[in-house]
């Protein structure tokens, strides 16, 4: 599997395109597996202090975090933290390199990049509470989180829902052909804590909900802007997004984050400090690869909470916008 001209001529053109299935429901069952059972584990750990009633234990994955929200918004929101970790990249186990290195996912990613593929550190697990404001992220691009002399390269991010995503349960959108007018102004303190581009300060071409099934992909440019609201369904609207680079693009995946100070010059960081990048397909240096689960696990906890600077961009605060 790989993308077709077409298709990259739509990425290229719109900012943006979905390839159908490039993960099939038993490819996708391990990361389920997994995220399950770290929802077992939180539920079972609140309902034992006394936070949490019933843990639903016979529900299937699309359902049961979905049920425990419905008895009790606190303890799901303390669930959802379990399983994202420390500012969402924080789960590093086999299941999530099983589907980093999905051959027919990184086959299409060649077809953006080429050969040389470096996996971008900022990957994030997504599980949208229903009815939950917070949950909603505002429009941004990816840039607006990166360092900018990262703007001049193509950072693919993969989104990819585990279950359908609809429009009733928060599915993605996508404001299409303005990837290439740059980054436009960010502001911190948006919505939910996130970066926020208020809506008036890009151009309007139509925003496109990205109804998928569970499997499918959404290719998106860092400079795509992007967000996704609130979920009205009664289930959890669970996706992943992995993002994926060439080796010029800037990495630190040959240094540790304590070479990451505050008084070393910015231009020579990685895209996106905090957390680590890893080489998966080098053809001219296989002996970079990453190539199995615990090695991976290593190299993410290495920079895991090890304070690596990052010195953003800058950004206004939303509440200082007009002074
Ligand atoms: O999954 C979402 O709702 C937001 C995803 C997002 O903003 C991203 O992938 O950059």
């Amino acid at each position: 599997m790989s993308l077709t001209n077409a298709e990259r001529q739509q990425f290229n053109e719109e900012g943006y395109v979905v390839k159908s299935g490039v993960f099939s429901t038993e490819a996708l069952q391990p990361i389920q597996d997994a995220l399950g059972e770290i929802v077992d584990i939180e539920a079972r750990r609140l309902q034992s202090e006394g936070a949490l009633e019933d843990i639903y234990p016979d529900e299937p994955f699309g359902n049961r975090l979905g049920r425990i929200r419905k008895s009790n918004l606190d303890a799901a929101i303390e669930i959802t933290r379990g399983v994202m970790g420390s500012g969402g990249g924080g789960f590093s186990g086999a299941s999530m390199f099983g589907m980093l290195t999905h051959r027919p996912l990184l086959s299409c990613v060649e077809s953006l990049i080429g050969p040389t593929i470096i996996g971008a550190s900022a990957y994030r697990i997504r599980p949208k509470l229903p009815e939950w404001e917070r949950g909603e992220v505002p429009w941004h691009q990816d840039s607006g989180y990166f360092l900018p002399h990262c703007d001049k390269h193509l950072l693919v991010t993969c989104w990819i829902p585990l279950v359908d995503s609809t429009r009733h349960n928060g599915c993605l959108y996508v404001m299409p052909k303005v990837h290439r007018q740059g980054v436009y102004q960010h502001y911190t303190g948006g919505h939910g804590g996130f970066l926020e581009i208020p809506s008036d300060e890009f151009p309007d071409t139509g925003p496109i909900p990205m109804e998928m099934r569970a499997g499918d992909v959404l290719f998106l440019t860092n400079l795509t802007p992007h967000a996704s609201f609130e979920n009205h369904s009664e289930q959890v609207r669970w996706s992943v997004d992995l993002r994926y680079q060439n080796a010029e693009a800037p990495n630190n995946t040959d240094e540790g984050p304590e070479s990451y100070t505050p008084e070393r010059e910015t231009v020579t960081m990685a895209c996106y400090p905090p957390e680590a990048d890893f080489v998966l397909r080098n053809p001219d240096h296989p002996e970079q690869e990453v190539r199995n689960p615990e090695e991976f696990r290593k190299i993410r906890e290495r920079y895991q909470g090890a304070g690596a600077h990052h010195p953003g961009r800058g950004w206004t605060r939303l509440e200082d916008k007009d002074i």
